[in-house]
């Protein structure tokens, strides 16, 4: 499943989409050569959560980081990297850690409803209990007043919960991805997410649905991505939540278990444009 709408984003965006050759680019690769790439505008994937987990099976996907990152920003509503177990926010801290006030700060600002103060997080709660089938129910990380002291603006910005009939669907709105990098791991975070939520809500799984603004490859993966979108696949492997957890802010990694997960020959040496 997500194996399948991975290698067709990819066959569509290198077969029809449009070159930003000849315009001026940022970011650029570590030697200073701009990072081009092609793209396709509003790309659109949905993920059944119901029938199987969405986890790349064509190279592995490193569950638990990508887990303790979902948890940073939207339980920990933390900024600082001290935070998180892995690395991967190393670049875009000050010297104190702080990556700015960018996702988990922007998700832990307390706001003003009718019902009394709440952070977006717990307002996402204390909907989905009290009144999940609102079409009112999203967070947004784009915060315009704050995006001068953000080291990087929101990517994955804004989730729109949606309930329908006992199953909890989310859009995940996101305005840039680098799709070898990030697509994968953004997938396998937000269903998790889901998961979570649907769980402490007394609610089943529904869809993930996946709208991307700006979907990109950088000119430097398109070997990558070729190679990767041949590859053989594996099936979904079976995603284990600790249903003992009835309160969103006492899942920790160790509540989620992949069981079989198979998966191909790790990429080597991805360059990451800056
Ligand atoms: N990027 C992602 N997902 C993320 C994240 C960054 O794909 O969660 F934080 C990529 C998208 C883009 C670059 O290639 O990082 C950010 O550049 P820009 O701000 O110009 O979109």
């Amino acid at each position: 499943l997500a194996d399948k709408a991975f290698i067709e984003m990819c066959r569509d965006i290198l077969e029809t989409g449009i070159s930003s050759e000849g315009q001026e680019v940022r970011p650029k690769w570590e030697d200073g050569t701009p990072a081009h790439t092609i793209k396709k505008f509003g790309v659109v994937n949905r993920y059944d959560l119901s029938k199987e987990f969405p986890i790349l099976t064509l190279r592995k996907i490193n569950f638990k980081a990508a887990i303790d990152e979902i948890l940073w920003i939207w339980q920990k509503k933390s900024n600082n990297v001290k935070d998180l177990n892995s690395h991967i926010w190393d670049a875009w801290a000050d010297e104190n850690g702080s990556i700015g006030k960018a996702y988990g700060y922007q998700l832990g600002i307390k706001h003003k409803y009718k019902e009394g103060e709440f952070d977006q997080v717990d307002r996402v709660l204390y909907d989905l209990k009290n009144n999940p089938y609102s079409r009112r129910i999203m967070t947004n990380l784009y915060n315009h007043h704050d995006l001068h002291e953000m080291n990087l603006y929101p990517c994955a910005y804004s989730v729109t919960f949606n309930v329908t009939g006992n199953k909890l669907n989310a859009i995940l709105n996101q305005r840039s991805q680098d799709i070898l990098v990030a697509n994968g791991w953004n997938i396998c975070q937000y269903a998790v997410l889901i998961h979570m939520f649907a769980q402490v809500s007394g609610l089943e799984v529904g869809e993930l649905v996946h709208v991307i603004a700006d979907a990109h490859i950088y000119d430097r993966h398109i070997p990558i991505v070729k190679e990767l979108i041949e590859r053989k696949t594996y099936p979904a492997p079976k995603f284990i939540i600790n249903t003992d957890i009835k309160n969103f802010y006492d899942f920790t990694v160790d509540d989620f278990k992949l069981e079989g997960y198979e998966y191909g020959e790790p990429v080597k040496d991805i360059p990451v444009a800056v």
